[in-house]
């Protein structure tokens, strides 16, 4: 199933980033926890340049602790640097703005040996629905940023400067004018970083139960009784049976069956999943 989607309002966000990096002096880089892989755009690699970036593994809370952990030793095994987080858990977040000060701190000691007292700008970037918006807010302890369960919420760049000088830079979540593979394209389908009315939700979720009886078995069984046995689709007929969605002449919907399934991962409701380990094979 090949996933593709790149509306206008990207392509122009696109635009005004590659304006915009010219005037922070690093990037908040925000991850996924359930597809953190997926969620490295390759087309973000220009944009970066050589601006220090802080890689924030966000939404931890929907994966396990070790497998969040795992992510984040590969990334800094890569030399990059790494934080797990739930920007909607605690106070989780506020660990970002010490790693952005230990990111900056050339700059920030040779402006203060100048005795320039100079505060920080950083670009919060990332695919769709990922908790940018969440993080600032977080961050800001406020609701400075509309923030939503869909892509595509954050239209424009806005800045949101934080008590201490820290201006943070939000920005609209981008994908790839091509995904990196069709993998790709489903996990970042899976997790709502792709707007679900250009996807066929039926197909997606038979993908989906495709993935479960390989990587989480016995999840179908356990959450909605149905058997695992068979084709996705019949699967997908014995959640839509179980679960009491029939249409009208008594056949079981499918479609219906579908976008539960879909909603009740993204719900947490299957217990946690994630979707990539660092070690998959690509
Ligand atoms: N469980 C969980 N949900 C989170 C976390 N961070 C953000 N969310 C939720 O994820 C959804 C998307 O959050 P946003 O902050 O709007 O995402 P965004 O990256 O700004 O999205 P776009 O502006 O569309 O690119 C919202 O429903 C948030 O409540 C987290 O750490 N854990
Ligand atoms: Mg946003």
């Amino acid at each position: 199933m090949l996933i593709q989607w790149f509306p206008g309002h990207m392509a122009k966000a696109k635009r005004q980033m590659e304006e915009s990096i010219k005037r922070v002096d690093s990037l908040v880089y925000v991850l996924d926890a359930r597809a953190p892989f997926s969620c490295i755009n390759p087309e973000f690699d220009d944009l970066i340049g050589m601006k220090p970036v802080l890689y924030v593994i966000n939404k931890c809370d929907l994966v396990e602790r070790s497998a969040a952990d795992a992510w984040l030793s590969y990334l800094r095994s890569r030399g990059m640097t790494a934080l797990a987080i739930s920007s909607t858990v605690g106070k989780d977040a506020s660990k970002v703005l010490a790693a952005l000060r230990d990111i900056n701190r050339e700059k920030l000691e040779r402006n203060r040996q100048k005795g320039v007292n100079y505060a920080l700008k950083a670009m919060v970037i990332g695919m769709p629905n990922t908790g940018k918006s969440t993080l600032i807010n977080a961050l800001c302890r406020g609701k400075k940023t509309v923030t939503g369960n869909k892509p595509g919420v954050t239209k424009g760049e806005q800045w949101v400067r934080l008590e201490g000088g820290l201006s943070l830079l939000d920005t609209p979540g981008t994908l790839c004018h091509s995904m990196k593979s069709e993998v790709v394209g489903l996990h970042l389908a899976f997790i709502g970083a792709v707007r679900d009315a250009v996807v066929d939700t039926t197909e997606l979720s038979l993908e989906f139960i495709g993935f479960l009886r390989q990587n989480y078995p016995s999840t179908i069984l356990s959450r909605y009784g149905a058997e695992e046995v068979g084709t996705p689709l019949e699967v997908l007929t014995s959640i839509a049976g179980k679960r009491g969605f029939m249409k009208k002449g008594g056949e079981e919907d499918i479609d219906k069956a579908a976008l539960a399934l879909i909603d009740d991962f993204r719900k947490l409701r299957l217990g946690k999943i994630i979707l990539e380990m660092p070690d998959d094979e690509r």
